[in-house]
């Protein structure tokens, strides 16, 4: 039976977020909201929408990490081959979803009346492919911000599983704090904190949506199914979190000249 989704965010709510670390919220997007974000993700791997200023990654052909093409601005071919699709705030359907009545109550409660984004991403494990991603934490020092991001809303746009390469977290593991605020933890940090033992696999139904602190260890492997395993992520934070250089200010979600 699938989950019904949070129709609110309250005390109870909040409570379990704080000592877990995320939350599930259940099934936010309806059939046919999963089924048209489903659908405008694919138009816009292969290309039949195209937007100039989104920052594209193709997947690695080896699953790892350090082989991956580069991420930058502009299409990189018509395949389902991509890793990795930036700034889907220009996208109108992604851009209504961030912005639903839950996530901005959640929001909220966490940051306040204005909020940015750091960035409005597509996360794909393509058809037996997919690049693991190690432990990391998603800090504001290693992003590059003047301060922390607070919580992410991750959505799967597939069923993600233990065989697709679905996210691996760790319960409580925020309460650490940062531990490399370069964002990857290092092995020996990862055996400090007995991530492994203390990791669980985060399945998921597709169009279910799932609250994180950024400081949840987390992690993903490869997708060793035929179907591919899509995900939308979107890291909301205070609309005043500037560069730790330059002046760039980000999509504004929520509040006073929000998109
Ligand atoms: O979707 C994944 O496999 C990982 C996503 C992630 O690291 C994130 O949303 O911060």
């Amino acid at each position: 039976m699938s989950l019904k989704p949070l129709t609110t965010f309250g005390p109870k709510e909040h409570e379990k977020f704080m000592e877990k670390g995320y939350l599930r919220l259940g099934k936010v997007l309806s059939d046919n909201g999963l089924e048209a974000l489903q659908q405008r993700i694919d138009d816009i791997m292969l290309g039949r929408i195209r937007y100039e200023n989104m920052r594209y990654q193709l997947d690695s052909k080896t699953g790892v990490y350090s082989e991956m093409p580069v991420e930058s601005i502009g299409h990189k071919g018509e395949t389902l081959q991509y890793r990795k699709i930036m700034d889907l705030e220009q996208d109108p359907l992604h851009l209504a979803y961030m912005q639903c009545p839950l996530f901005r109550e959640i929001t909220r409660h966490y940051i306040g009346e204005d909020v940015s984004i750091f960035r409005a991403m597509f996360m794909n494990k393509s058809a037996n492919q997919g690049t693991v991603l190690p432990w990391h934490q998603d800090v504001g020092f290693g992003w590059g911000l003047d301060r922390n991001p607070i919580i992410t809303v991750w959505t799967a746009l597939d069923d993600a599983t233990e065989a697709n390469g679905c996210m691996q977290i760790v319960p409580g593991g925020h309460k650490v704090g940062v531990v490399n605020e370069r964002h990857f933890i290092s092995e020996a940090d990862a055996e400090a904190h007995a991530l492994e033992k203390r990791a669980i696999y985060l399945e998921a139904e597709a169009g279910e949506a799932i609250l994180l602190n950024n400081l949840t260890p987390h992690r993903s492997g490869v997708n060793r199914t035929s179907q591919p395993r899509r995900a939308f992520s979107a890291a909301y934070m205070d609309a005043a979190t500037r560069p730790r250089s330059g002046d760039k200010e980000f999509p504004i979600i929520f509040g006073e000249n929000a998109l």
